[in-house]
């Protein structure tokens, strides 16, 4: 841990070690930690599986709707961290235990630190994945706007940290593995933030069938207009905006900000980006899995 870590939150300091990762106090505490270890996985339960900035919000609209079979009351009354709850979050209980299934639950875990119930369950995942180099450059803006995370100083220092994981939720590369070893291959389905953005429509297709829910192609077009860039960030429910200030200062960086691939390369040098091609390729060696970023 970085001695910055050692700045505080109100009274609090910033960050928490949990099983090697460093994990916000605002939202984490051991209590919370245990809940989700002790978490009493249901069968039909369906798993939001994201490393921070991939995807996570965007799935918290799009599979409320197709459970939801195209109905917009729940993404337009109800905030996205109530309507598809964090599971490692500290008011996880309040929105989780009474829910009539199925239920949608976000998680940032790796796959190692999953509950021990969802092994034996048959619970399926969702796993989103995002080319690092955005993921990278949309978690240093949301170090700048989130007064709950490590304050970035500039764009070199984050990138360094980044890369060896010392950032909330730890290590993406270690993330992105563990996922993609999982033994459970039958529930999980692999999609991209990038595919998302290809063709969403042709992705919500995809999601419903994985979620077993038959929709029109019209409730299929209706979903992916809703949850283009441009209308969620119209929808104060899922934009964050509800967030007070002192959280989330929206004036220094938008939540849902830019939505778009390849905005790395308005960040990374020339140095940067060879640094982090070296990194990647040695980190990825033996991952046989082909992502849409390997030759963008
Ligand atoms: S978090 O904090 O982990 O919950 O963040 P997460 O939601 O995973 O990631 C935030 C980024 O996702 C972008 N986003 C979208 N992009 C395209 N279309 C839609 N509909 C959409 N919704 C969210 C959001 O803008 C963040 O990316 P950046 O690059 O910062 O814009």
């Amino acid at each position: 841990m970085s001695e910055n870590n050692s700045e505080s939150y109100g009274n609090q300091e910033l960050y928490l070690k949990y099983e090697g990762l460093l994990l916000p106090t605002i939202v984490h505490t051991p209590e919370t930690l245990r809940y989700a270890q002790e978490f009493k996985v249901r069968d039909d339960d369906i798993f939001i599986s994201t490393y921070p900035k991939s995807g996570t919000t965007w799935m918290q609209e799009i599979i409320p709707l197709i459970l939801n079979e195209g109905d917009k009351t729940p993404v337009l009354t109800v905030p996205n961290w109530d309507r598809a709850p964090w599971l490692e979050e500290n008011r996880a209980h309040l929105f989780l235990d009474e829910r009539p299934s199925p239920r949608a639950i976000v998680t940032h875990l790796p796959y190692r630190l999953m509950p021990p119930a969802f092994f034996k369950s048959k619970a399926k995942v969702i796993n989103v994945a995002r080319n690092p180099r955005d993921v990278i450059v949309s978690s240093y803006h949301f170090h700048v706007m989130a007064s709950f995370l490590e304050d970035p100083e500039s764009f070199n220092e984050f990138f360094s940290k980044w890369l060896c994981g010392e950032v909330f939720f730890g290590s993406w590369f270690e993330h992105v593995k563990g996922w993609l070893n999982a033994k459970e291959k039958d529930r999980i389905i692999y999609i991209t933030y990038e595919e998302m953005l290809m063709d969403l429509k042709g992705a919500i297709k995809k999601l419903s069938n994985f979620v077993g829910k038959e929709l029109s192609e019209d409730i299929i077009a209706d979903i992916a207009e809703h949850c283009t860039f441009k209308n969620m960030k119209t929808n104060k429910m899922s934009n964050y905006s509800l967030v007070p200030e002192d959280i989330m200062a929206h004036n220094k960086s938008e939540f849902l900000r830019k939505g778009v691939a390849g905005d790395w390369k308005n960040y990374f040098t020339v140095a940067q980006s060879e640094h982090f091609d070296s990194f990647y390729q040695e980190q990825m060696k033996d991952v046989m899995h082909h992502f849409i970023w390997d030759h963008s």
